[in-house]
């Protein structure tokens, strides 16, 4: 069971629609929400007219700052230490933080009286544009004496990159339905952390857990974006408390542009020494990581991540690494699948292209030189990680033979031998899972089948089929036989969610021992029905990596990237199903190959946001993908159960720096050296005209 590509069981009724999301749960008279959002980026609340509004037929009541202003705060995950606590301000209370901000709430009996209400509503807002940019959190990693390293070096490069920031844009935006009961609450949440969801609103609003039961039911995608709290859905939490009675809250696809989380962002200087061979001497690199005004649980994450991981695969000894993380003026930023690992792996992939062409080496041959030998794992890098398993340059091996890399060279000389620009980009990357606990609940009742309940939760990425391929294996049962219940936090046990490559690793770890004790039990004679409790702490984050190789050919007239070759390469030890991992992977490579070619949010000079519709802001389309030859090689890790490291993030990791590498390598001929993602087509074309203005 384990190793084969059993079909998502819950693939079927969603294609059919006939899955159950946030918005098809039925609620008793339930109040719809609707939320006033700030018109500007920040200044100072002066008054509400609400009067109007609360005339407009089917209005119930309208709420401000001043109604909420008692509750708690969102925690934040202190991956960096933390020098300046941010607000978290339900609506917004005199200060406005930015842009699409809720400012007040109106609860109506239907959805669009809501709305009606909304547009009844007239802030007076004294704009000032005085937002707060004091760092929120910093660190640095220092080993070995970089000045030294520095003096001696043959070569030197630099390389600047800024990340655009993205809209995650799940399928399913934001959701949350509650039903308001004398016991407690059932909230409905479309979220990957459904436990951490009761444990956060309980705190912030000052409630006993046992009252609210979180029911995460299918999730349309999160990608990070629903890893945390947002102040609309403690809003909605709280209201119901308030009126007694249901209410339900959906975001329209604006809403999630304007105030859910963005990722990236990032801007990364790095700084290589080079000997003449060709060998890493040392690093210097400083990540500059917005946040916007309030921080989501996991907001310190893509900072930590884009400076922890580095120096990726390489054996670069000395280090000199700083990330500060900070306000950049605009609305919340919090994780984006990849979350940090994408920001490490392109830093280090475009200073591995930069010092190739330096010292005069082949972009493969520079990354064969300095990953870690054959054998060399596991070992601790200079920043303090355990690379635990795996074969780095083997990867490179498989890479270059799977792309035919000899052959992709010669088209290459070919095609520009024609006149067309055409490149090759290569990219090594890591991909650190999480750590931590995960649970699983195993009963194997009297007729003989048997109940998978896990802490852990999906998003539409078939964790539950998988879970059943690990219990079927292990207790040798047929598929049908084992039902898999997650994302409820009153009958499954307490665990974290689908965050961090994690599901599989850590929660189907703990499958897998619930599973191999309740055999362990049958086999000795007892009888059933029987029960497991798994609570399955791994020993450390497993590190997926891999090697991915494009070929682009850019069209000099429209500045238009055509990739013409996509070979993808990675670990992630021992696989469960591999059509999900491949899954996974083209998933991540579309997501991947969004932010290095149309991605991009993007405010005007008075902060305004113009990419408030999928019209404006670029997702790629199905005929946007190019074939990926997807590969994989397992190389199991002693740090689980499983042997199993992560993979749901690796193509947004792997693919952005290698289709940035092959166009840049397309445009050297024209002396172009950088440009920053996303490469539109205007992009591309301003450089190559300018180029041929100074080449005529
Ligand atoms: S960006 Mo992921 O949901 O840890």
């Amino acid at each position: 069971m384990i190793g084969q590509s059993h079909p998502d069981r819950r693939a079927a009724a969603r294609l059919r629609g006939a899955g159950c999301f946030v918005a098809d749960v039925a609620l008793d008279a339930p109040l719809h929400l609707a939320f006033l959002r700030a018109p500007v980026g920040a200044g100072q609340l002066a008054t509400l007219d609400i009067a109007g509004a609360l005339e407009v037929p089917g209005v119930v009541a309208i709420h401000t700052g001043d109604d909420v202003a008692h509750l708690g705060k969102l925690s934040v995950n202190p991956v960096l230490p933390i020098l300046r606590e941010a607000p978290y301000p339900i609506l917004a209370r005199g200060r406005v933080l930015h842009l699409g901000q809720p400012i007040a709430a109106v609860l109506a009996e239907t959805a669009h009286a809501a709305q009606d209400g909304v547009e009844a509503l007239w802030p007076d807002i004294a704009e000032d544009g005085e937002a707060e940019d004091a760092t929120v959190a910093e660190r640095t990693w220092r080993t070995g004496d970089c000045v030294a390293e520095f003096d001696r070096a043959d070569h030197v490069v630099e390389v600047h990159v800024q990340h655009p920031r993205l809209a995650p844009s799940p399928m399913e935006p934001r959701a949350i339905a509650v039903a308001w009961g004398e016991e407690g609450l059932t909230i409905w949440h479309s979220t990957q952390t459904p436990h951490r969801s009761r444990s956060e609103l309980a705190r912030i609003i000052g409630l006993d857990p046992a009252r609210l039961r979180v029911i995460a039911p299918d999730v349309g995608g999160a990608f990070g974006m629903k890893a945390s709290l947002y102040p609309e859905e403690v809003f909605a939490v709280w209201a119901a408390l308030h009126h007694r009675q249901a209410v339900r809250w959906c975001a329209n696809r604006g809403e999630d542009l304007l105030s859910a989380t963005h990722g990236r962002g990032i801007r990364s200087i790095g700084r290589l020494a080079v000997d003449k061979n060709g060998m890493f001497l040392a690093l210097q690199a400083e990540i500059r990581a917005p946040v916007g005004p309030w921080l989501p649980n996991s907001a310190l994450v893509p900072g930590w991540n884009a400076a922890r991981i580095l120096p990726g695969g390489y054996d670069v000894p000395t280090l000199d690494i700083s990330v500060d993380v900070r306000p950049d003026g605009h609305g919340p930023v919090g994780i984006y699948r990849g979350a940090g690992r994408p920001e490490a792996a392109c830093l280090m992939e475009r200073l591995a292209d930069a010092a190739a062409r330096k010292v005069g080496l082949d972009p493969l041959t520079i990354r064969r030189r300095n990953v870690h030998a054959s054998g060399a794992l596991p070992l601790r890098n200079a920043t303090g990680n355990y690379l635990d398993s795996g074969d780095y340059p083997a990867a490179l091996e498989a890479a270059s033979e799977a792309a035919d890399y000899p052959a992709l060279q010669v088209r290459r000389a070919e095609a520009r031998a024609d006149g067309k620009l055409s490149g090759l980009g290569l990219a090594f990357y890591l991909e650190p899972s999480g750590e931590g606990f995960e649970t699983a609940r195993v009963t194997w009742r009297a007729d003989g089948s048997v109940e998978v309940a896990s802490g852990s939760s999906s998003q539409g990425h078939g964790r539950e089929t998988a879970y059943a391929q690990i219990a079927a294996e292990v207790l040798d049962l047929p598929l049908d036989g084992i039902t898999v219940r997650q994302g409820d936090t009153e009958t499954c046990p307490a665990g974290i969610g689908a965050v961090a490559s994690r599901g599989t690793a850590i929660g189907g770890s703990a499958v897998f021992t619930a599973c191999e004790r309740l055999r362990a039990r049958r086999l000795k004679g007892e009888t059933l029905p029987l029960r497991e409790d798994a609570h399955y702490e791994n020993a450390g984050q497993a590190w997926g990596y891999g090697v991915y190789v494009v070929a682009v050919e850019v069209d000099r007239e429209t500045g238009a990237v055509e990739i013409t070759h996509a070979t993808c390469v990675d670990d992630a030890g021992r696989l469960v199903n591999p059509a999900f991992a491949e899954g996974q992977i083209r998933g991540g490579f579309a997501q991947g190959l969004g932010e290095a070619l149309m991605e991009e949010v993007v405010f005007d000079a008075d902060g305004q946001l113009l990419t408030g519709s999928l019209m404006d802001y670029a997702l790629p389309r199905a005929t946007d993908m190019p074939d990926v030859a997807i590969h994989s090689s397992e190389h199991p890790t002693a740090l689980n159960a499983l042997g199993a490291k992560g993979v749901g993030e690796a193509g947004t990791i792997g693919a952005p720096v290698a289709i940035l590498n092959a166009v840049l390598d397309a445009l050297s001929p024209l002396g172009v050296r950088d440009l920053d993602m996303p490469l539109t087509p205007c992009k591309i074309w301003s450089a190559i005209a300018a180029a041929e203005r100074e080449t005529p």
